[in-house]
């Protein structure tokens, strides 16, 4: 059938928006998919019949844009990321849909509760931290601003994993999203691929006399597509979140079950079902496993196989101009063995030639670095990929003798730097280096704020930016304002609206039409009321899960991210220490009371970051039960930090913590949300808080520490932290306190790693910044004691923050980056010729 034959008309319960028609549908979907009649219906299975229903109107507007991609063919942009940290649909889609009060008010009318369903959803955690939350915000940007787009990544079975937290002390617990089914995703097996891993290569000549190779593997995935449809805000256009869950082959299982080799056909099914089984919670550190090389090729070979199959058959295009409709975004090196396996594809599967294949590869991908720290550059060692990928090892040493030679021609007699730039490191064991074969494989490669891209420039990809300058370029990132402010902060988007109107939705850079509103007294005590309201509901959940009472009109001070030692928890927390010892010092000291809280989870095996987290509640049992503090300072740690509970966070904070050593945090996300929401940032000179202050103005942000280019310095010159220790009566009180077991029962051995590390090397900087920190710190206390001047700070925070949009984003990797034309999508029902 012609696709431009088709017409999708219907008009019924599945596409209504009337409040009747969706109660209606609601009750439908309670009958006919889960197969419950209300009384005995559970809260999931109403949250299951609420879901289909908000997923049937997605449908409708999926199949047309996905008809209007067929029809017309546009260029569309593969984002592939090992991680997508989607959070939970539900609210976000009402919210895209424009239905968001009318559902409401529908689920009221059936006597359900709207909060107790919206809550239900599992959180799919299929990501680490800020990388992944960021390729979901750009999921969401991409569709609203109708680019055409698929995003690309893996269907692990656990996500990252549930934090609890024993004697305060983190501990894992398996996280089971699944385990009550996903209504947002749809199984598309009959779109599988195979997948080879191991064995040999072999040469051969074809049917033309040209010498070719083949790829003889011992293994072999299937990888199965399940998509999940990704609606922009107000706009029809649905684009496609495919993520690949692997499944063993049936014709390798038989052929070796025929063979009666029964036990290797089940293990072949146990190797393939374990490959997206599990996603590794390591954010910034790499370690090196098979199994991750393996589920990153799994995902790439699956996606590039689909891009494949969509231009030539499905489209009927030619491979030749492959660049010209696909473009690949590689979020971070995690898939950058694209660049192999692309080549391999136009090789091997289409029998190009290698000058025309490397032309292709190097038109469609693009790369984005999100960290400089060498503890995360991806490598493989050279034994281990060539064991599992072959055929892709001999690939990589052909690009990367051609690519030396041209280095050599250019740079003649310098070893030292061929050595550097070399995709293989041979300056011991032998490593593939995953930076330079997607710096090298693609047209253009990017950093996420502007200090980051400097600083890629200047240090980790310095050689290829000499040599290739025209293909880098910064990106600085952003967060969807539907998410972070509509969905998580309707009291405050209500305001906003009442004021400027709703358009700052998809153009946030409205929001500075607030700035007129600072002199209004009466708005100033509005936006007053819903901080201490947001404030409550954070107090009351901090009361059920915590069992602490925090007052509400101190300063909520926040910091909530991933723990890492670049990033500093501790320096916070000395801080804490330094106050507790004022008060302890001195009993009547006025201070501006403050609830410290903390949320954030450590990667399993780093156990510096475990330890950190043990101090946090150590200090905090000791701060919250002494007499002496009389409830002015409170330490607060809330565990199981997730997207659901970061929504929560964000609109309750007034001091938002961004203090991780400059020239460490790539960009960070969390920044961004804060400051939004009205919270004042203190924070270093580092990553996108830079240009957060250059928005919101020095005056209306904390600034303390010592720049990036002052922290090289100070390393070359040789750190010493035991001179600040010495000098500094109130640091040595602080780190004292902890050392003499005082926070740990006597326990004078439990802090000593951290203690030590600090005291003799510190590699962070904390001591050196400990001073600015707490200085910066009375300023935050005497500056909160000034309401009004404080809500006026808070106000510009918000009306400023309109370039960290992710829509921005999008629109400069559109325009700078992906060159690809918007497509409008028509909305259901309404025969349209707008693209
Ligand atoms: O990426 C983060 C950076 O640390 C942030 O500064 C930045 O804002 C965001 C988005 O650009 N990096 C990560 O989150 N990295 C990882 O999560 C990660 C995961 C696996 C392996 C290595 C890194």
């Amino acid at each position: 059938m012609q696709t431009e034959d088709i017409q999708i008309r219907i008009e019924d319960d599945r596409t209504g928006l009337e409040i009747e028609t969706l109660k209606r549908a609601i009750l439908d979907n309670l009958f006919y998919i889960q197969g419950k009649f209300p009384e005995i219906a559970t809260l999931n299975d109403y949250y299951m019949a609420l879901a289909y229903t908000v997923r049937d109107r997605l449908i409708h507007r999926w199949l047309i844009s996905s008809q209007t991609y067929t029809k017309v063919q546009p260029r569309e942009v593969c984002y592939l990321s090992a991680e997508f940290l989607m959070g939970p649909h539900l609210g976000n889609n009402l919210i895209n849909l424009g239905i968001y009060d009318r559902m409401r008010q529908a689920v009221q009318e059936l006597g359900l509760n709207f909060e107790a369903l919206l809550e239900q959803e599992e959180e799919p955690g299929l990501g680490n931290g800020g990388l992944g939350r960021l390729a979901a915000c750009y999921l969401d940007s991409m569709a609203t601003l109708d680019i055409p787009s698929v995003g690309y990544g893996i269907r692990y079975e656990f996500g990252i994993f549930d934090q609890d937290i024993h004697d305060g002390w983190q501990v894992e617990i398996t996280d089971k999203w699944l385990k009550n089914g996903n209504p947002w995703e749809i199984a598309r097996p009959e779109w599988a691929f195979e997948v080879k891993f191991g064995g040999r290569t072999e040469r051969y000549t074809d049917e033309k006399g040209r010498s070719r190779v083949k790829w003889i593997p011992d293994r072999m995935v299937q990888g199965v597509p399940y998509d999940t449809p990704i609606l922009g805000y107000e706009t029809s256009s649905t684009n496609t979140l495919r993520l690949w869950s692997a499944q063993a082959v049936e014709s390798f299982d038989f052929r070796a079950f025929n063979a009666g080799d029964y036990y290797g056909a089940v293990g072949n099914k146990v190797f393939s079902e374990n490959l997206s089984k599990v996603l590794y919670p390591n954010d910034e550190q790499i370690q090196g496993k098979q199994l991750r090389l393996e589920q990153q090729y799994f995902f790439v070979s699956c996606s590039l196989q689909d891009m494949i199959r969509t231009h030539c058959d499905r489209r009927g295009l030619p491979i030749s101009i492959f660049h010209e409709k696909f473009t690949v975004q590689l979020n971070d090196t995690h898939p950058a063995i694209a660049v192999a396996e692309l080549m391999r594809l136009l090789l091997d599967e289409h029998g190009i030639e290698w000058d025309q294949a490397w032309h292709i590869t190097q038109s469609t991908m693009a790369y984005t670095n999100h960290t400089l720290l060498p503890e995360a550059l991806e490598r493989w060692a050279v034994g281990l990929f060539g064991s599992l990928l072959p055929r892709h090892l001999e690939i990589i040493y052909e690009i990367n003798g051609r690519f030396l030679n041209e280095v050599r021609l250019r740079y003649p007699k310098d070893d030292e730097r061929i050595r550097r730039m070399s995709i293989i490191d041979e300056s011991g064991d032998r490593y593939v280096r995953m930076a330079n074969l997607a710096t090298l494989g693609s047209y253009s490669i990017n950093g996420v704020a502007e200090l980051h891209t400097q600083l890629l420039k200047q240090d980790v990809l310095h050689d290829f930016a000499e040599m290739y300058p025209e293909r880098f370029n910064n990106k600085t990132n952003g967060v969807t304002p539907r998410r972070f402010m509509v969905l998580s902060n309707p009291r405050l988007t209500k305001l906003i609206t009442s004021k400027i109107g709703d358009h700052w939705i998809r153009n946030l850079q409205e929001l500075r039409q607030l700035e007129s509103f600072v002199e209004d007294l009466e708005f100033r005590s509005e936006w007053r009321q819903i901080k201490l309201a947001i404030k409550r509901d954070l107090a009351n959940y901090i009361q059920e899960q915590n069992g602490i009472e925090v007052n509400v009109d101190s300063i909520f001070d926040i910091q909530a991210k991933r723990f890492h030692e670049y990033k500093r928890q501790h320096l916070n927390v000395l801080h804490i220490i330094t106050l507790y010892n004022r008060l302890k010092a001195n009993p009547n000291l006025d201070i501006t009371p403050r609830t410290f809280i903390f949320g954030g989870k450590a990667a399993p095996g780093y156990q510096m970051a475990k330890l950190i987290i043990k101090l946090i509640n150590s200090v905090a049992d000791v701060v919250n039960s002494d007499p002496d503090v009389r409830d002015r300072i409170k330490v607060v740690f809330l565990k199981d930090y997730n997207v659901k509970f970061a929504q929560r966070v964000y609109p309750a904070a007034d001091l938002s913590e961004q203090i991780s050593t400059a020239g460490k945090e790539a960009s960070g996300t969390g920044n961004m949300k804060f400051s939004m929401n009205g919270a004042l940032t203190i924070g270093t000179l580092d990553g996108a808080n830079i240009e957060i202050r250059e928005e919101v103005g020095a005056e209306n942000f904390f600034l303390f520490g010592l720049t990036a280019s002052k922290v090289s310095q100070i390393k070359a010159k040789g750190y010493d932290p035991m001179q600040y220790y010495i000098a500094n009566s109130e640091l040595k009180a602080a780190i004292d306190r902890i050392n003499s077991g005082f926070f740990s029962k006597g326990d004078t051995a439990l802090f000593k790693p951290l203690v030590g590390s600090l005291m003799y090397q510190d590699p962070y900087l904390l001591f050196a910044d400990y001073q600015s920190y707490i200085d910066v710190q009375t300023q935050v206390g005497e500056a909160y004691r000034d309401q009004d001047h404080w809500t006026r700070m808070s106000i510009l925070n918000t009306a400023r923050m309109g370039k960290f949009s992710s829509d921005r984003s999008i629109r400069e990797y559109v325009k700078e980056v992906w060159k690809i034309d918007p497509l409008k999508i028509c909305p259901p029902n309404e025969p349209c010729s707008i693209h």
